[in-house]
This record gives C-alpha cells, structure tokens and sequence, in this order.
C-alpha cells in the first residue's frame, strides 16, 4: 500500500507562522477558527437539495429550532466562531449593515479584524451551482483596548495579512494566501479535514477564458465591449477565439481561472453604476490572492489593492486574472478612456 504524506491546514499554518511579520500563535487560531467555520458550512451546504425533504427555510426542523436561510446561517457560523478564537476584535460583512464589534471576553483585546462575504452567490445554491465564502484579515491600526474605529476597516488592500476563498464545489476548497504565494487546501470529508492539495498556486500568464455577464453588454464601457470583440475574433497566434465561461458565483469563475488562466471581468452597469462586487468583501481578497500567484486585479485604472476604501460596502468595477489578460483589458480600457 502507498503511504502519502498528508499535510493539514492546521499543520501548514503553524509550519508558516513564521511568514507573518510578528505573527504568533494568534494568526494560526484566527485561520483554524476560519476553517472550523468553513466545515461547518459545508455541512449544511451539502444539506440544502435535501430542504424538501427536511422542512423549508422558515419552517421548524425536527429539533425544534427554525431553519435558517444558508447565507443567514455561513454569517452567524463565521462570527461565532471569530468570536470563539479570542483573535478577532471585530468583523465587517455583507450580511451586516455595519461592522460588528467583539467587545467580551478575550476578543475585545485580539489585534486582528476581518472584512468577508461569508455565502458569496448565494442564489446560486438552490440550483446546486457552486458557492464561497471570500475573507480578508488585517491589524487593527487603533491601539488594542480602545474602541476600533472605522479607518480600522477602510485600510487599502495592500494591508492585508492575508485573504483566502473557501470554495463549495464538487469537492469543498480552502485556497489562501499570507503574501508568501497562494495554497489550496482540499476537505477530505472521511477525515475532516482540509488536506494540502494545491501547493504554490500561479494562475497562468495568459488563458483562454473570459468570464464576463454579456447580458449586461449594451451598458458596458466601450473598451469592454471591444475587449469583447477582440476575444471572439480569430488569431492562431494568439489563440483566438477565446473561450466564454460564466458561473454567476465570483469563487467558482475566479477558481476556474486561476488553475486554467484566463480573465474575470464585472464593469459598471446601468443598473449597478460603480460596478457590483464589494471592495472590502470581495474584490480586495481576491485580489491580494490574484497577485499572490501571478496574476492581476485592477479597477480599470487603478490597482485594487491600493484603492482607499472610503464605504463599507463600497462597489468598484474588477477585471482579475491572468497577466496578460487584464493588461489587455487596461489596454483596450484605457485607450477608449473607460467610456
Ligand atoms: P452576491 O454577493 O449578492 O451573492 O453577488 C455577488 C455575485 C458574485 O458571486 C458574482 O460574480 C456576481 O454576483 C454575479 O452577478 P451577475 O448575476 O450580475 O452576473
Ligand atoms: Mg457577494
């Protein structure tokens, strides 16, 4: 029989402590605490086609308890157990219209804060399509003991100790990053644990696929949509066309595209003027996670993470993935200045 080595998420955070600037044991029970959460969630995501036979959300389960909606309950589950890690002094969500702070206990003092999107897609689970949990963890920059403040919360990506995606797929992926490259951790559900399966992710330079909504075309700026062009246009040397892919659910289409190359894209709209993804919750993570293994993330002119947020639920425009890619993208953006 063979033997493999299997390395765990709990054991690799604690070999890479020491790639934190001042980390200590504090950041490696922030992240297990990150991971308890992610195995709980997807429990109940793997539950959800059986909520006919269950009970509906709204109705009472055979504990006696109400059912939870799976956004309302990956939000409660995060918080809880950040809560539980004594490391995280306060957590701002989608989910939440303000930030929450941890003000008992052992959390009160802990030197961390985290900005996630605990069910990223979440529509897409009741037609059992992919969904994720997308987290940012920073320092707090107000002295422990005090109240946190708000420009706890609006540092610029290029603060982040880290960020990380927990991917609900046909199998359940833990990917993160602490700014030493990115790895992708996979649950093996017979042991219950997340397993190192994705050493050292690096999304290709360039790909084939762009992963863009086209039922939003007639509002796109007009670089957009000559990107677009340029995508479906034949060229052996470059070889186009490309391929179109589109999940709907932002983990599922980023994953994609970082272990196959190619570029996501989700501009301004009419309907969503400023662009639909949260700086704070969504675009910054992935982001911090794109560079981390080779690729980009910009806002159409400027780099993501070096956008100052000024909103908690602030909404930029993002094209990430492959290098040259999102250089493209710039390119065709820049010269039809983004109109
Ligand atoms: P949500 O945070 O309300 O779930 O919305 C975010 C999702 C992303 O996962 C995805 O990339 C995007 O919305 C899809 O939007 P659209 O349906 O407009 O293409
Ligand atoms: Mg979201």
């Amino acid at each position: 029989m063979i033997m493999h080595k299997v390395t765990t998420l709990n054991q690799f955070i604690i070999e890479r402590q020491a790639e934190i600037p001042g980390a200590t044991g504090e950041f490696s029970r922030l992240l297990h605490h990150i991971g308890i959460a992610a195995k709980k969630v997807h429990r109940e995501v793997n539950k959800a086609g059986l909520v006919d036979i269950l009970g509906k959300v709204g109705s009472i389960n055979v504990q006696g308890e109400d059912q939870q909606k799976l956004d309302v309950y990956a939000d409660k589950t995060f918080m809880d157990e950040l809560r539980a890690s004594g490391e995280c002094c306060g957590v701002a969500t989608e989910e939440n219209q303000d930030i929450v702070v941890f003000e008992e206990g052992l959390s009160k003092d802990g030197k961390y804060i985290i900005c996630m999107d605990p069910l990223d897609g979440s529509s897409n689970i009741d037609v059992n399509v992919s969904v994720g949990t997308i987290f940012s963890i920073y320092k707090r920059i107000s002295p422990i003991g005090e109240p946190l403040v708000m420009d706890d919360f609006f540092q610029p990506g290029t603060e982040q100790v880290a960020a990380g995606y927990v991917i609900y797929g046909s199998s359940t992926m833990l990917v993160y990053t602490s700014g030493n490259g990115v790895n992708g951790f996979t649950l093996d559900t017979s042991i219950g644990e997340f397993c190192l399966s994705h050493p050292n992710m690096q999304t290709p330079e360039s790909g084939k696929i762009y992963s863009i909504n086209e039922g939003n075309y007639v509002n796109f700026p007009v670089g957009v949509k000559k990107f677009i062009k340029y995508c479906q246009e034949k060229d052996e040397a470059t070889k186009r066309p490309y391929t179109s892919r589109y999940i709907g659910s932002l983990v599922a289409d980023f994953h994609r595209n970082m272990l196959k190359g190619g570029v996501f894209l989700y501009p301004q709209t009419s309907s969503h003027p400023t662009g639909k993804l949260r700086l704070l919750y969504e675009c910054n993570p992935m982001a911090f996670i794109a560079e981390q293994s080779g690729g980009l993330a910009t806002d159409g002119e400027r780099r993501i993470m070096e956008i100052k947020p000024e909103a908690l639920h602030q909404r930029v425009p993002l094209y990430t993935g492959s290098r040259n890619m999102v250089q493209k993208v710039q390119e065709f953006l820049t010269f039809f200045n983004n109109i």
